[in-house]
């Protein structure tokens, strides 16, 4: 894979060569021999091929890591949370929380999840303690929330329950609910631009707690880009509430007439990494671009971050970008950007004691089958960056830095995996 670049020439040769690339890719799929591994559908990624057992001793440019297989079985997983007892809950797209104790998944899944439509890329999505959940036993999940009467019309919910460490959820309430309810009926009628995609992709749905205590949840454009610059419509959003869902007084619209209240930053695509620096304290983002022009993002109260104006991707249809690539009034440009894209999941900066060359780097899991590492300077400037388990061939969606300092990888597979990273003898 080309390394990322920010020369406009370069972007324009890496273009060419990925156009030249895809009007050829029928060909040679035609020609390959019988044994090759089939072709992808047009517009799917091409096929995984399967993860084996493991483990992997591999040399990375800093470290030796030691890579083992949790459990294999998860169907796509997307979120992961450590637990205060040492076991884990883990999210399945397809509607399902699992617990792993002890390092073992348990058969069941825990029960009480309200109806979840899992369609496209949509489903169950992230999980995330309260910060005193020791205490209060508080477990908040993200969601594809389905309408009653007309379940493909759906909108982003996050939803807390109670849990204690049993089979099943107690007092399961939604605490948040994005007011744009939206489905395929709906996007065949609303003349979007563009090219965008099904109503049931860009959901984001990462979360975080900040510092602040409050919650962070990504709302994605639902390929509806158009939204993501109307203040009135949570679709291209970053939003913050209260953790029992309400509105906190010092968000940066509040008040603000024709602005939801929970907005706290725009623009936004697709964004599936979220997460808290552990020094400075910042929101740090990636978010998916169209063709071209992933990115990671510093959040910042208030600030509009582009999208659909501004990328630094090509539309799929080919429309120009209204107002450019970056440097526009108003709006706020990508601490680094990827042309062609990396496909970036969630992200984890580095604090852990057993790789010690790492403290203060960030890991993206990536579904072009990499997890990235990005090593920052003493200014805060990205730098060099390694991309690391290429070998394994699978797709990334989450990275955590566990409390024991190993990284935990979920892999987004039908046959879905929990990986550990830790060194190696
Ligand atoms: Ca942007």
């Amino acid at each position: 894979m080309p390394t990322p670049f920010r020369l406009p020439g370069a972007f324009l040769c890496v273009a060419a060569a990925l156009a030249a690339l895809g009007a050829a890719a029928p060909l040679a799929a035609q020609q390959a021999p019988a044994a090759a591994p089939p072709a992808a559908p047009a517009g799917r990624p091409p096929a995984t091929k399967p993860l084996e057992d493991g483990p992997w001793d591999i040399t990375t440019e800093q470290a030796r890591i030691h890579v083992t297989v949790v459990t294999k079985n998860l169907d796509h997983p997307w979120g992961l949370a450590f637990l205060p007892d040492g076991g884990m809950l883990v999210t399945e797209r397809p509607g399902r929380l699992r617990v792993i104790r002890g390092g073992v998944l348990d058969p069941k899944p825990i029960e009480g999840l309200p109806p979840i439509r899992a369609a496209v890329i949509g489903g169950l999505s992230d999980v995330v303690l309260h910060p005193q959940f020791a205490r209060n036993r508080l477990v908040y999940f993200s969601y594809s929330k389905p309408d009653k009467t007309e379940p493909s019309n759906t909108t982003l919910a996050v939803a807390r329950a109670r849990w204690d460490g049993g089979g099943a959820l107690a007092n399961v309430e939604d605490v948040f609910v994005a007011p744009d309810w939206y489905g395929p009926e709906t996007a065949g009628k609303n003349h979007r631009c563009c090219g965008q995609g099904p109503a049931d992709g860009s959901f984001g749905a990462r979360m975080v707690f900040g510092r602040d205590g409050l919650l962070y949840v990504t709302s994605g454009d639902r390929n509806w880009g158009e939204r993501s610059q109307e203040p009135s419509s949570d679709f291209g959003k970053i939003v913050r509430i209260r953790d029992d869902g309400g509105i906190p007084k010092n968000n940066p619209f509040v008040g603000k007439e024709g602005f939801r209240p929970e907005i706290y930053t725009l623009g936004h695509r697709n964004p599936t990494g979220l997460t808290v620096h552990p020094v400075t304290g910042e929101i740090w983002s990636t978010e998916f671009g169209p063709r071209g022009g992933d990115e990671l993002n510093r959040i910042e109260a208030g600030k509009n971050y582009g999208w659909i104006l501004v990328t630094h991707g090509q539309h799929y249809n080919g429309d120009p970008v209204v107002s450019g690539a970056e440097h526009v009034p108003g709006m706020v440009d990508p601490v680094l950007y990827w042309v062609p894209s990396i496909n970036p999941g969630n992200i984890a900066f580095y604090n852990g004691r057993p790789f010690a060359p790492w403290r203060g780097d960030l890991f993206i899991a990536t579904m072009t089958r990499s997890l990235v590492r990005i090593a920052f300077d003493r200014t805060g400037h990205p730098g060099k960056q390694e991309k690391m388990l290429t070998e394994l061939g699978q797709r990334l969606r989450d990275v955590r830095v566990g409390p024991d300092g190993y990284l935990y990888v979920l892999t987004d597979e039908t046959a879905g995996a929990l990986l550990r990273i830790g060194p190696a003898k």
